[in-house]
């Protein structure tokens, strides 16, 4: 006999609020799993897989307006989709089970038998490991995925356990206090605190969950909007754009010279702990093993061979002094960060390859998070290009590619693969993670310059001497002279630069100032050593680095 509507009704909802809390545990078991023992993350997977189908422009809006943590938001989204999943499930799950009812599934009392939750999580297993992973790109069981199939398929069955065993129990304990209550309006004092309790270990349970979830939210937000502002003024672009003289020749004489220490001025090498970071990995970064770790070298190659850590570690190493930045930086932002590197260079690596097929054009770098990236067989072969091992004297940290990323100055930072194990050298035009996105291949660094103090709003004291203070890259190029303006653009007084650690690196640049009372408008810009003017022009990260000048407003009195 069918149940009635109302009855239907009410077993779906039960279904469903159990669904909800054992999904909510299950996921949070899933993420601890993936964080430990590497087991997969579907969250990652799904949040992935929309970040790369997303359309170009509204990729570019979502970047623009939640900053480049736009990532975390979309995980974060998937994981309540996720909770949101198992909740439905439920809720059918408990609707079907009578529609197919075998007689031992539900008792008398209307209790759902742990075989029932066995078989939920078996069917949820197979449908993640057959048909959802697959969609996202992932692969049957995750086998697209550096998680490999066996911990994917292990970690979604404890995943699905967890979930069905925890499905029963919350419904049958739903169940009870609904009975309860229905049976004995007037229950036994003692059974009410007992109950009142429960309820309430559970309400502050979900209220705990819904603000830990609104603080990360929140905390996101202001983290991932700080920094950054090029002109906004319409009236100074346009006289910046009517005066903007591309290149000067002669080409500058650096004004070297030494610097205050001035407060606020970054230092001019980054700590390895406060080195930008920037990976396409939604929730968690690969955790390498180096001792079992290997690098492949093969493609069109003479002899490909394979490597052991230790033996690359044997090879005699160069070390040098690079700045990155991220091809999603916007003006005035903070992914940029300079460090001394030690490794090999990637030429000598191929040498032991043996010889370079013809024909070959293109150098393409795997690593363990399933990201790659190419670059030019010329660009490859260059004397700083180089696979790192070590971070300003540290063993390179697992945030930053142990145990090997590449390095390749002047381009972006996106090129400079991190926790590689494969290099290979290929004749096709490759197209790496970001390029399949509409990300710029070549990818060279555009010239830029940044004013950190002071800072955008800041309010100075009149008439008292100051500093303006910063730092200016340009990839490769050397920065050959930076200037500053006071007063919107008009004028342009040339800093003081402090001699770079080497070619490719940033340089930091003051100027003493004196403001008077009132607002001032401050720009910068700089000049490479061939002469080249950084532009003016405004350009949004994607698909090819931003431009146009850092500009801030302080206000004296
Ligand atoms: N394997 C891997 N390498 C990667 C990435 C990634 O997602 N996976 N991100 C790239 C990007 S976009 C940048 S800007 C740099 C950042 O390096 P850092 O985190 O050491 O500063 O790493 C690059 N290398
Ligand atoms: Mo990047």
């Amino acid at each position: 006999m069918e149940p009635s509507p109302t009855i239907q009704k009410e077993r779906f909802t039960r279904g469903s609020l159990a669904g909800l809390l054992a999904g909510i545990l299950a996921t949070l078991i899933m993420l601890l799993l993936s964080l430990t023992i590497g087991g997969v993350s579907l969250p990652e997977a799904l949040g992935s897989a929309i970040a790369q189908a997303l359309p170009l422009p509204l990729f570019d809006y979502l970047h623009q307006t939640l900053g480049g943590d736009a990532k975390h938001y979309l995980f974060y989204i998937v994981l309540v989709g996720q909770c949101l999943v198992f909740a439905l499930f439920g809720g059918l799950c408990n609707l079907l089970v009578d529609r197919l009812n075998f007689g031992q599934w539900r008792d008398q009392q209307g209790d759902l038998d742990y075989s029932v939750g066995l078989l939920l999580a078996f069917i949820l297993w197979l449908f993640t490991g057959l048909i959802f992973l697959p969609l996202t790109g992932s692969g049957v069981f995750g086998s697209q995925l550096s998680t490999g199939v066996m911990s994917t398929m292990l970690s979604l069955a404890i995943t699905g356990v967890v979930y069905g065993v925890l499905f029963i129990f919350m419904h049958n304990w739903l169940l009870w206090r609904t009975l309860k209550a229905v049976a004995n309006p007037d229950m036994d004092a003692e059974l009410l605190t007992k109950q009142a309790q429960r309820r309430a270990f559970l309400r502050n349970g979900v209220v705990f969950v819904g603000l830990s979830a609104l603080g990360v939210a929140a905390w996101r937000f202001i983290v991932g909007n700080a920094g950054s502002g090029a002109v906004a003024n319409p009236q100074i672009q346009n006289s910046l754009l009517d005066k903007y003289q591309a290149k000067i020749t002669p080409p500058p004489v650096p004004n070297y010279g030494e610097l205050h220490t001035v407060k606020g001025l970054s230092p001019e090498i980054t700590s390895n702990s406060s080195f930008y970071g920037v990976s396409k990995n939604l929730s968690s970064d690969p955790t390498v093993d180096g001792t079992s770790w290997k690098l492949t070298i093969d493609g069109q190659v003479e002899h490909p061979f394979t490597m052991s850590y230790k033996e690359l570690t044997a090879i005699p190493t160069h070390q040098q002094y690079e700045t990155l930045m991220c091809i999603s930086n916007e003006v005035g932002g903070e992914y940029m960060s300079n460090a001394l590197w030690e490794g090999i260079t990637l030429k000598d690596l191929l040498q032991k390859a043996g010889a370079i097929k013809p024909g070959a054009t293109k150098v393409v770098l795997y690593a363990a998070d399933n990201y790659s990236d190419s670059i030019h067989l010329s660009k490859a072969l260059e004397p700083t290009t180089m696979v790192a091992v070590k971070m300003n004297g540290e063993t390179l940290p697992s945030a930053h590619g142990y145990p090997a990323r590449l390095l390749v100055p002047g381009i972006y930072g996106m090129k400079h693969v991190k926790w590689i194990n494969r290099i290979e050298v290929v004749n096709t035009d490759y197209k790496g993670y970001w390029q399949q996105n509409g990300w710029s291949d070549p990818a060279p660094v555009k010239m830029t310059s940044r004013i950190d103090t002071p800072i955008f709003g800041a309010k100075l004291s009149a008439n008292k001497p100051t500093y303006i203070a910063g730092v200016a890259f340009s990839g490769n190029k050397g920065i050959g002279q930076v200037d500053v303006s006071t007063d919107g653009g008009k004028n342009w007084q040339k800093a003081t630069l402090k001699r770079p650690l080497s070619a490719i690196t940033w340089v930091l640049w003051e100027i003493p100032w004196q403001p008077q009372a009132g607002n001032h408008d401050i720009l910068v810009r700089a000049i490479d050593l061939q002469g080249n003017v950084q532009t003016p022009q405004l350009a949004a990260p994607l698909p090819d680095g931003s431009s146009g000048y850092h500009t801030i407003t302080v206000t004296a009195n």
